[in-house]
């Protein structure tokens, strides 16, 4: 029998458990995590002794470390991705799929013995705001001092989760063993129906930050759809006027399309009164209020970004958010223990050490930083973190945009015609691929609602269940879509993108209030050269405008191909409308 340590909640379900698994996993230790500053420090002191962190250089980032994962660790894998549902075609095609009973003893196999001579970490925490209906209580056990840290900036970690839990049983059980990080033996499998999740063989954040992908959109979605919610990967964010009006909208854009940018846009000049806040930069839960509009949570408290690309340019608020309290992963590293990646500010270091740990220098082939190298970083660094961002009652939407980085085809903005035509429109989003999964880089691939490798059931029931979810609208919001990657022949990009996105934005605020123009098109509504404010953007004219809202009827057609694709693979379970919807299209083209 393992010994439990100072164990700290009374709730007998958590003790429980904990006691099953460190029976099972027989960790020398077990460290039940409260939250407090105390233990952060003691914490980070602990891993900076064991080498999993490194403390960065505290004039320039106070209060930052540095961590390197192993080199075949580094992204999420979504063919060790599995949906264990009791019958296959409830996971759907796009899923990997094992039955639950059969996983559950494989991974059980291996986690057997599996933290002898570590620590395991208890980690309580809850997703989204302190008090709300809509969040979650969630308790990982975890072997790795680099995900209790991290655990600790990206959710409301600690006593506040036993807090809201009481004595229920109700909380998401996660179990992370690292065992020796072999990509042959990594699993990170999702129980839907138990509320579990087990994660091994793997170390990196997506894999194994459990609230995160796992539980917030995977299992979230499950439950989503049988409490009558939405789990999506979407920021949320807050156009506030010159007039103090506030206007809440969320965003799906797959993974490392410049979601946590958008989030954090800050308006050019020509915007001068108009302020963007920050709600959250990749996951939005969603439930229809009591005023029959539709409510959003951030459940996250951090930001796991992207950090190449990273800059004063493309997104000031998020280098003020990661200058302190931040830790980086997989990012190179100077002489005098700064950072740098590729696209960061300034000239590149004359030396540094890359991602792996080998001497770079400006001449060397390969990159300095990882591609998919992240910082994880409290949002409350965000000079621009909406104050509503823990409402209980969370904000409500008028406005869901998807977007993918697209060079072609996709006109920079266009609005559905109604709901059922947003939902058309997401389940055919489609994006050339990045570095954030293992993949073909720079193929398009079909992602809809920027939700396959995050769906925990199947695709054509998760599309039901957002065609459904109308009925329980009174104001839905309205549904757009945009493309800030569109290229010009010589492979210019169209659009300046970035701040001045928010010219983009206007015009969507606008559209919810009724206060905007736009022409009828076979896509959607789409605006016109002068319904965008081009005042201020040098060089840049109606006519470029045009050109990045044009509609090639050849690119469409290829299109259409292309989208039908996914829907012959989801056939068997997708809506009628969306067949329909389909059809329209074509007839409208
Ligand atoms: C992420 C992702 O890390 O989407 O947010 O991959
Ligand atoms: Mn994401």
């Amino acid at each position: 029998m393992s010994n439990l340590g100072s164990c700290n909640t009374t709730n007998q379900a958590v003790i429980q458990w904990v006691k099953e698994m460190a029976d099972l996993c027989q960790p020398d230790r077990v460290y039940w995590c409260d939250g407090s500053e105390a233990e952060k420090q003691a914490l980070t002191a602990q891993a900076v002794a064991d080498g999993v962190l490194l403390k960065l250089n505290p004039e320039k980032l106070p209060g930052c470390f540095y961590h390197r994962s192993n080199p075949n660790d580094v992204a999420r894998v979504e063919q060790c991705t599995y949906i264990c549902t009791d019958v296959e075609t409830d996971a759907g095609p796009t899923n990997n799929w094992a039955p639950p009973k059969e996983m559950k003893e494989r991974l059980y196999g291996l986690a057997r013995g599996g933290m002898k001579g570590r620590t395991l970490y208890v980690i309580p925490y809850l997703m989204g705001p302190a008090g709300s209906a809509m969040s979650k209580v969630g308790v990982e056990l975890s072997d790795s001092i680099y995900v209790a840290l991290n655990m600790r900036i990206m959710t409301r970690m600690g006593r506040i989760a036993y807090q809201q839990l009481g004595t229920s049983d109700d909380f998401n059980r996660g179990l992370h063993c690292m065992l020796d990080v072999n990509p042959e033996r990594r699993y990170i499998c999702h129980f839907p129906r138990e509320n579990l999740i087990i994660s091994v063989g793997s170390a990196y954040g997506g894999n194994v930050l459990l609230g995160k992908k796992c539980l917030a959109l995977r299992i979230g979605s499950y439950l989503g759809r049988q409490e009558g919610w939405m789990a999506e990967h979407m920021l949320v964010l807050g156009v506030e006027s010159p007039r103090g009006e506030k206007t809440y909208v969320a965003a799906a854009f797959p993974s490392a399309c410049g979601k946590t940018n958008f989030a954090m846009l800050i308006p050019p000049e020509r915007f001068a009164g108009w302020k963007v806040w920050t709600l959250g930069d990749d996951i939005a839960w969603m439930k229809p209020g009591p005023d029959g509009r539709l409510y959003a949570i951030n459940p996250e408290a951090g930001y796991f970004g992207v950090a190449p690309g990273t800059n004063y340019k493309s997104n000031p608020n998020a280098m003020q958010t990661i200058a302190r309290d931040t830790i980086y992963t997989n990012v190179a590293l100077t002489p005098d223990l700064d950072v740098w990646w590729e696209g960061k500010d300034g000239e590149p270091p004359a030396q540094a050490t890359d991602w792996q740990g080998r001497p770079w220098t400006p001449a060397s082939k390969e990159k300095a930083a990882h591609p998919n190298s992240r910082f994880t970083a409290p949002m409350a660094n965000n000079p621009a973190l909406a104050p509503e961002v823990n409402d209980p009652n969370g904000v409500p939407i008028s406005a869901i945009v998807f977007g993918g980085r697209r060079a072609t085809t996709m006109p920079l903005v266009f609005q559905a015609f109604n709901w059922t035509h947003g939902v058309f429109i997401g389940a055919t989003l489609g994006s050339e691929m990045t570095a954030a999964a293992v993949g073909g880089m720079g193929q398009v691939r079909r992602d809809p609602m920027a939700m396959l490798p995050f769906c925990g059931y199947n695709m054509g029931g998760y599309f039901r269940h957002w065609l459904r979810m109308r009925k329980r609208l009174k104001f839905p919001p309205r549904i757009f879509h945009v493309n800030w990657f569109r290229k010009d022949a010589e492979g210019n990009f169209l659009w300046p993108g970035f701040g001045e996105n928010m010219r983009v934005l206007k015009w969507i605020v606008d559209r919810c209030h009724g206060r905007a123009d736009a022409n009828e098109t076979p896509l959607g509504w789409v605006p016109g050269a002068k319904d965008i404010d081009l005042e201020g953007l040098d060089g840049f004219t109606a006519e470029h405008l045009e050109e990045a809202l044009n509609i090639d009827l050849e690119e469409w057609r290829r299109e259409l191909l292309m989208q039908e694709e996914l829907f012959l693979k989801l056939y068997s379970h997708l809506p009628k409308e969306l067949i329909f919807q389909r059809e329209l299209l074509v007839s409208r083209l």
